[in-house]
């Protein structure tokens, strides 16, 4: 049977490399993020390398309008999903939290936080109308300890465990799997979002050891999201092996 994924932040990073190996897997995706023209280069590539669909869906998560607009009234061939992947997130500044940017405060809340709980939602009647589903929420080590520097960024992934322990809760009757999987430092455009296009910042959060690559963590959200259907992993911490937790890494 065709099983269909959504892929939130689908445009680079992990949600381009878990797209990358669903699609490899024969999984249908839904691809979102806000740049559109990412999305539908990657869904023009996975469609001609595999025999799956890919529907691209350019939106904002902070735009509660448009992600109801853009996930409420699926196509019938897309409303049978079986995986939401809230993966679209950043992380904006490392500053004190007394000088921290508050316009980059709102913008981590709005887009990790709100944002995923609004596509939760706008996916959720879809699986509860099968009672089959599985969300798996992208959390970080930042959201199991907090950092020098790291107030809002912290914040809103310690949120996300919340979340996530909230929605496993109260969807056990609809038969939902919830999993929160936080990564560690991992190479992706992460930290040149983080440092606003500071390449040389960003390069240097991996110098001196091998950070988790993208396709790490997708391969861990396919083994995850291909267990049993009896067994749900609730939670899972990975980082590279220099990487003890957020606040030991070994270079
Ligand atoms: P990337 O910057 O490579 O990817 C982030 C993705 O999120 C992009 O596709 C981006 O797309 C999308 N995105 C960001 N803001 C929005 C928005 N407002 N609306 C829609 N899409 C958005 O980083 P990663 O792949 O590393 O990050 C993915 C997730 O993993 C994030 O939640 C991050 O916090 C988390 N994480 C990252 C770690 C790391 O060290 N890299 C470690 C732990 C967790 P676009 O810009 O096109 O909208
Ligand atoms: C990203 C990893 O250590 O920058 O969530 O918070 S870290």
């Amino acid at each position: 049977m065709e099983k269909i994924i959504v892929i939130t932040g689908a445009s680079s990073g992990f949600g381009k490399a878990t797209a990358e190996m669903f699609a490899a897997a024969g999984w249908n995706c839904i691809i979102t993020a806000r740049r559109a023209a990412l999305i539908e280069e990657l869904a023009a590539e996975l469609m001609s390398r595999f025999p799956v669909k890919v529907l691209p869906l350019a939106f904002d998560v902070q735009d509660k309008q448009a992600v109801f607009a853009q996930l409420s009234q699926l196509p019938n061939e897309w409303k049978a999903i079986d995986i939401l992947v809230n993966n679209a997130g950043l992380a904006l500044g490392r500053e004190p939290f007394d000088v921290a940017d508050m316009d980059d405060w709102d913008t981590m809340i709005d887009t990790n936080v709100k944002g995923l709980l609004y596509v939760t939602r706008a996916i959720l009647p879809y699986m509860q109308s099968r009672q089959r589903g599985h969300i798996i929420n992208i959390g970080s080590t930042a959201g199991v300890e907090v950092y020098k520097d790291g107030n809002a960024y912290c914040a809103s992934k310690h949120a996300v465990a919340a979340i996530s322990k909230a929605m496993r809760i109260d969807l056990l009757p609809s038969k939902i799997k919830v999993t929160v999987v936080h990564p560690g430092a991992a190479e992706t455009e992460f930290s040149k979002v983080r440092f606003k296009g500071n390449e040389q910042k960003a390069a240097a959060v991996y110098d001196g050891y091998q950070a988790l690559q993208a396709k790490d963590v997708a391969d861990i959200i396919y083994y995850a999201a291909t267990l049993p259907e009896h067994v749900c992993i609730n939670e899972l911490v990975v980082t590279c092996l220099a990487q003890a937790n957020s606040f030991y890494l070994h270079k």
